[in-house]
């Protein structure tokens, strides 16, 4: 590669993989509670997706799941004794907690940090902001061991600057490039960083959804630009609407998608929707001031009157992945559901035929992550990439035909093909698990990276 490019690193699907209703405001979440899960038919689900964004000739990389049952955070709940005796009190005692603890919800890696590429930063590296998550108690232990991942896939201060998560408090909630995107014209320049929030947590005259939390606030993205060093003329802030949080619209990637010069949203994503468009086409312009013509920032608006919020909620249609394949064209990667659903078929094959930058549709089978509200874009971090930052990066993460045969034989030989929330309390789990994840972290050369390999525990 002699070319800056856009990585995706999705996030592999965890032997623990469950559904236990733990998202509220999260609609397929609440919905499949307690539906029996196959976490090896999702791992697969998910590897299938790298491979074939590999063959795309894309630079795909893995980001490896967290340890889960996390017996650590049950001990410091108050549950003793043995693991065993760890699982079994929680069990008996506090089996949502204990869910929580076993939750394989790292996979959606589109929630594991805020990444801006060293074009848009002062510093000049990339910088990484593990997002703390702390909306969901499930999800607000995964910061940590998410930064010790990225450090060990991401080494080295020359190319990248790691940040701490932001402060873990409901007033600066943050849930990372879920709520976050990027506008350019080449991957290589200065951007336009695009900032969804749901709230804003220090004045509550402001606008807020009545029934669902809204998980990202304002706050926490404006810190993250100050800590990334982003220059405020190229930072487009806007507020998610507060009525399509409450029709399930728990992350902006759920409604809104991005990539290059092309912002593909419903038109009741963001309060002041116009104005939001306004700000955004003028700082794209003014960065970029000879763009005119098929170069210029485009906008593909889907109306109410096409498809409902409902509908889109349903079907994923904007959890898609919007992927350059040439300087001009794009392909969506959209969920089945957008295939099974009628109108969102239709609708993307008007789309695909009409005079716009997305020109062909690409289809997986994601059925495992989608019951839990994870599509194509929620699994996926991107990282923009120059040459040597991807030289720099962890090659054994990155996705090529022999890893994909290596992680599939490591799946086949370690998941289970069901699991009910009986079965997490059961003691072999976390030797399954931990073996598993033992043997992962040498095929990804991550070094010692949890806590149940660290010496001194
Ligand atoms: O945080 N679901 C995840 C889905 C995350 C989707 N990510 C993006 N939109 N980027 C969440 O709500 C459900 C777990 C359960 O219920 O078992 C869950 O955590």
């Amino acid at each position: 590669m002699n070319k800056t490019v856009e990585a995706n690193f999705d996030g592999l699907v965890g032997p623990t993989h469950n559904y236990a209703g733990l998202s509220l405001g999260n609609i397929a979440s609440t919905h499949n509670q307690s539906v029996p899960s196959n976490p090896k038919r999702a791992a697969l689900q998910g590897l299938a997706k790298m491979k074939a964004l590999h063959d795309m000739g894309l630079v795909q990389g893995v980001l490896p799941p967290h340890e889960r049952p996390d017996v650590d955070t049950l001990r410091k709940l108050g549950f003793s004794g043995s693991d065993e005796q760890v699982l079994a009190e929680a069990a008996q005692q506090a089996p949502k907690i204990l869910a929580a603890c076993c939750s394989a919800s790292t996979m959606w890696t589109a929630n594991a940090a805020t990444v801006s590429p060293s074009a848009d930063t002062t510093s000049g590296t990339v910088h990484f902001t593990p997002a703390n998550l702390c909306s969901k108690f499930h999800r607000s232990i995964e910061h940590e061991i998410t930064g010790k991942i990225l450090k060990a896939v991401f080494p080295g201060e020359e190319h990248f600057t790691h940040h701490p998560a932001i402060t873990p408090s409901s007033h600066f909630g943050d849930e990372g490039a879920a709520n976050h995107t990027r506008f350019c014209r080449d991957y290589g320049d200065k951007g336009v960083e695009f900032f969804v929030y749901g709230r804003h947590s220090f004045d509550d005259a402001r606008p807020a959804p009545t029934k669902f939390p809204a998980r990202q606030t304002l706050e926490a993205s404006q810190a993250i630009v100050r800590n990334h060093q982003l220059n405020t003329r190229r930072t487009v802030f806007a507020q998610q609407n507060p009525e399509v949080i409450d029709q399930g619209v728990f992350h902006n990637d759920v409604i809104a998608v991005g990539n290059r010069h092309v912002l593909f949203c419903h038109e009741k994503a963001f309060l002041n929707q116009a104005q939001v468009y306004n700000e955004l086409r003028s700082s794209y312009r003014s960065s970029y001031r000879n763009t005119c013509g098929r170069d210029d920032f485009c906008i593909i608006e889907v109306p109410e009157s096409q498809i409902r919020v409902e509908t889109a909620v349903k079907s994923y249609l904007f959890n898609s992945q919007l992927l350059s394949t040439s300087d001009h064209d794009m392909t969506i990667v959209v969920p089945s559901d957008c295939q099974s659903d009628r109108q969102v078929s239709a609708y993307l094959e008007g789309l695909v035929a009409s005079d716009n930058p997305i020109n062909d549709v690409k289809v997986f089978d994601l059925r495992q992550s989608m019951n839990n509200g994870g599509g194509p874009a929620c699994l996926r971090l991107r990282v923009v990439l120059t040459p040597e930052e991807l030289a720099a990066t962890n090659q054994a993460c990155l996705m090529d035909d022999n890893l994909y045969v290596t992680l599939c034989q490591w799946v086949e030989k370690h998941y289970r093909d069901r699991l009910t929330e009986a079965d997490l309390a059961d003691p072999a789990l976390v030797i399954e698990s931990r073996t598993a994840l033992d043997e992962l972290t040498g095929i990804l050369q991550l070094g010692p990276v949890y806590p149940f390999q660290q010496v001194n525990r």
